[in-house]
């Protein structure tokens, strides 16, 4: 398989320091359907997920619960495995830090910067927020009247003093914003690329990376006091996963990676991320897309601020494709959203009960009644007809276009514009009137309009799997031809195939009485 047919993408690990909340639950989601549409789409994918278990947030955490650090990374990464699991997630690997693996693909990597001279050993005084696991200049911290200082996001900074090593991050800013000139879309959205190179345009400074006051991390080969800095050994888990520093194995080929990961996490993608892959002579990533965060009506959420969603009780709520359409369907990809109960009904009733599963039922329906429960016949087009096909022919192109780009929300945008034409089209057909009038018209307006749900039903896969399949069932699409290459004239319904029973595929969200 050539090059450019891998598809390697990951999401960032998540810290298990808490259960798994809506905005972990978002990322899996919405890195789910670019990976899943790249598969649909013919590409060899690799898709990783897993959790970032060392640090002081960690280790704060399982002091604070009174449990052993192990315990409490071991009791949320099961939680994240079984996010994954619910979430109808497809990734080939789930890492976690805390692995053998990834201790060596940590100090293999370290060793490499050591060997190009990017590594020194000084001391480190500063600041730190254990909630960010991230340094920070004075000038980006903020003493407020609380007497508590703070950093750019919010959280309190400590003063740190201890011998740590550094890594020469100023030699690499001038590389970096090369590479930020020479490739525009290094990283997505654009407003993040601007953050991130007025950020290293104001100069950067050497990067503190080992700590000597905890132990709850990835040794400093041949210094054992020091542990890594978090993120080291964090980003480094995008190559541990491919084998690394074993370049010669069989997942390698799938590097470099699409990274999707939120807005709060850019910079060390985009800035220390390449800087020690040019450091340690492996090839940088293609790109990072971060996306906005979630906000419960207008509210940011977060562990550490308390204020969590749990994504099991949504899905348990409202349906897991009920969940993954909305939110890939509602925010904009790349910025902050809301959500609120009125908003995923409102998506619920209105895109997925009426317009697309109101169609399905409505003309299945006809179908098992009037024409024997068999793929009507097609007679001549008329030009509503054409209209339409042609409509449903031109997705694959639009959505493909869309997906490159991470708008996700574009690509659904596009596939449910055309459901909406299509119930204008099966309402000013009036296949039922037709029935006495023209009975071979009917059949036709019944035949373009299941053929466009094929259309629509191959198309939502990677978005809502389970629901895709029940649709491509009831039109009776074999699972081999499910591939966007039986999209358009190639993957046509066959006349007088036989049809299932129509079983309706997404059912209207009821309010429960109150009280119930
Ligand atoms: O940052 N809305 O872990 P994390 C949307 N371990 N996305 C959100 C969100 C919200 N409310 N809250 C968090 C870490 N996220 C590091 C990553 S990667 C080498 C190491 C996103 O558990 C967040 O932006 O705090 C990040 O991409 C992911 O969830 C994990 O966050």
């Amino acid at each position: 398989m050539s090059d450019n047919n891998r598809f390697y993408i990951t999401t960032a690990i998540s810290y298990p320091n808490g259960k798994p909340h809506i905005g972990h639950a978002y990322e899996l989601i919405a890195t789910d359907a670019l990976a899943r549409f790249q598969r649909c789409d013919g590409k060899d994918v690799y898709f990783l997920t897993g959790t970032d278990e060392h640090g002081q947030k960690m280790l704060q955490t399982a002091r604070n619960e009174g449990i052993p650090v192990r315990e409490l990374a071991d009791r949320n990464a099961a939680e994240f495995q079984r996010m994954a699991q619910v979430l109808n997630a497809s990734n080939d690997d789930f890492i976690r830090t805390s692995e053998e693996r990834h201790h060596k693909a940590s100090q293999a990597i370290w060793e490499k910067m050591v060997a190009t001279g990017d590594i020194y050993k000084d001391t480190y005084a500063g600041w730190y927020s254990v909630r960010d696991e991230a340094y920070y200049q004075e000038s980006e911290t903020e003493l407020r009247d609380d007497g508590v200082r703070y950093g750019p996001q919010g959280s309190p900074v400590e003063w740190v003093e201890e011998e740590s090593y550094f890594f020469r991050l100023s030699a690499y800013q001038d590389r970096l914003l090369e590479l930020y000139e020479k490739q525009p879309d290094f990283i997505g959205p654009s407003s993040r690329r601007n953050e991130v190179m007025a950020f290293v345009k104001s100069g950067l400074k050497d990067l503190s990376m080992s700590r000597t006051t905890f132990d709850w991390g990835i040794k400093v080969p041949d210094d054992e006091r020091h542990v890594m800095y978090v993120w080291v050994d964090a980003l480094t888990n995008y190559i541990t996963a491919l084998g690394y520093p074993d370049t010669s194995n069989a997942l390698w080929k799938y590097w470099p990676a699409l990274h999707i990961i939120g807005k709060d996490i850019i910079r060390f993608h985009s800035v220390y991320w390449p800087a020690f892959l040019l450091s340690a002579g492996v090839e940088l990533p293609k790109r990072i897309f971060a996306h906005g965060f979630l906000f419960n009506r207008g509210e940011k959420m977060s562990k550490s601020v308390g204020n969590v969603v749990d994504p099991f009780t949504m899905v348990d709520h409202y349906g897991l494709d009920q969940v993954r359409y909305f939110f890939l369907r509602e925010v904009p990809f790349g910025q902050d959203g809301n959500y609120s109960h009125e908003a995923i009904v409102g998506r619920i009733n209105s895109d997925l009960a009426n317009d697309l599963g109101n169609l399905a039922q409505r003309s299945l329906s006809m179908i098992a009644k009037n024409c024997d429960a068999k793929v009507p016949q097609c007679g001549d087009l008329t030009d509503a007809d054409k209209a339409i096909m042609t409509a449903a022919d031109g997705l694959l192109e639009k959505s493909r276009d869309a997906m490159n780009r991470q708008a996700i929300h574009t690509a659904l945008a596009d596939i449910f514009a055309t459901v909406s034409e299509a119930n204008r089209y099966f309402a000013g057909q009036e296949p039922w009137a037709l029935k006495k009038t023209d009975p071979a018209r009917m059949e036709t307006v019944l035949y373009v309009t299941i053929e466009v749900i094929r259309q629509v039903a191959i198309l939502c896969q990677p978005f809502m799997p389970d629901a895709a399949s029940k649709l491509l069932d009831i039109v009776s699409v074999s699972e081999a031809e499910r591939t966007f290459d039986k999209l358009g004239a190639a993957g046509r319904l066959r006349i007088g195939a036989d049809l299932p029973k129509p079983q309706p595929v997404f059912p209207r969200y009821v309010e429960a009485e109150q009280g119930e």
